[in-house]
């Protein structure tokens, strides 16, 4: 099934090495190799039938590589996220211009202060899409976020978070009713209704896997994970994304697929 054709991707910046961290993979980023992980991961998404818009570096802002965050892409509209890092905050302007180029202007909504929301909160099912209300998404960003959605026709519904950094670190809906779980969410009544595939703990991070057009991209190093999404039925590649994981960042933290 194609339902992805544009991918929207940031270029790591050589600031990266200051970007924020949990330090749960320890390591300040090798720049270098960060970029040559990030033309993979563009090969990866070319192979996966899309056009791949690639957005310069942006030097001012250290994490900004993780497009994902600052919007929310749906078919019927796009949200400008109002980040809840305030390091990161001031990534919707580049991000907003980019997405002009593919949503008529009363298509484009945003998510405003008190309200905070970052996408990597957001999986979308479907018409149904779950947000997780973490460190960095807040109520009244989710409260203007579903308002938003229910204008599209859209239905969504809160997860709270306990452990991880955003909702898509533990949880990926991966299409077909396949949804890979991890820690925390393994056993969260809210996702009930699909065909759960439980990551090992020591591979948590993989639970990261990003769904484009029946190609399921899994990051390299996790090999329990990459043999469940096989049996699944998928085609898969495997990206290294090693230098993006020491500051928590995934395979979906990385693009703005739609
Ligand atoms: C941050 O802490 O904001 C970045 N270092 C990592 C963002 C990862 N994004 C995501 O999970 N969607």
């Amino acid at each position: 099934m194609r339902k992805f054709s544009h991918v929207i991707v940031k270029r790591p910046c050589r600031a990266m090495t200051e970007g924020i961290t949990s330090g749960l993979y320890p390591g300040r980023p090798d720049y270098n190799l960060a970029l040559i992980q990030h033309d993979a991961y563009i090969e990866a998404l070319k192979q996966c039938g899309v056009d791949v818009t690639v957005l310069p570096a942006d030097e001012q802002f250290p994490d900004s590589c993780f497009v994902e965050d600052p919007a929310v892409l749906t078919e019927r509209c796009a949200v400008i996220t109002n980040p809840g890092a305030a390091s990161r905050n001031g990534e919707t302007a580049s991000i907003e211009e980019a997405v002009r180029k593919f949503y008529p202007e009363d298509r484009i909504e945003h998510i405003i202060s008190p309200g905070t929301l970052e996408g990597g909160d957001v999986m979308m099912c479907g018409t149904h899409f779950f947000v997780g209300r973490s460190e960095r998404t807040n109520e009244e960003g989710i409260r203007q976020f579903i308002a938003i959605l229910e204008k599209y026709g859209y239905t969504c519904s809160e997860v709270r978070l306990e452990e991880v950094l955003h909702l898509k670190t533990g949880v990926n809906y991966l299409e077909n009713n396949n949804m890979l779980v991890s820690g925390e969410f393994t056993d969260k009544p809210e996702f009930e209704a699909y065909r759960k595939y439980v990551i090992p703990e020591n591979e948590a991070y993989a639970a990261n896997c990003i769904w484009v057009n029946d190609t399921v991209i899994v990051p390299e190093g996790y090999p329990a994970v990459l043999a469940t999404v096989k049996a699944m039925g998928y085609r898969t590649i495997t990206v290294d994304t090693s230098e993006f994981r020491k500051l928590d960042g995934g395979l979906s933290c990385l693009s703005l697929r739609f």
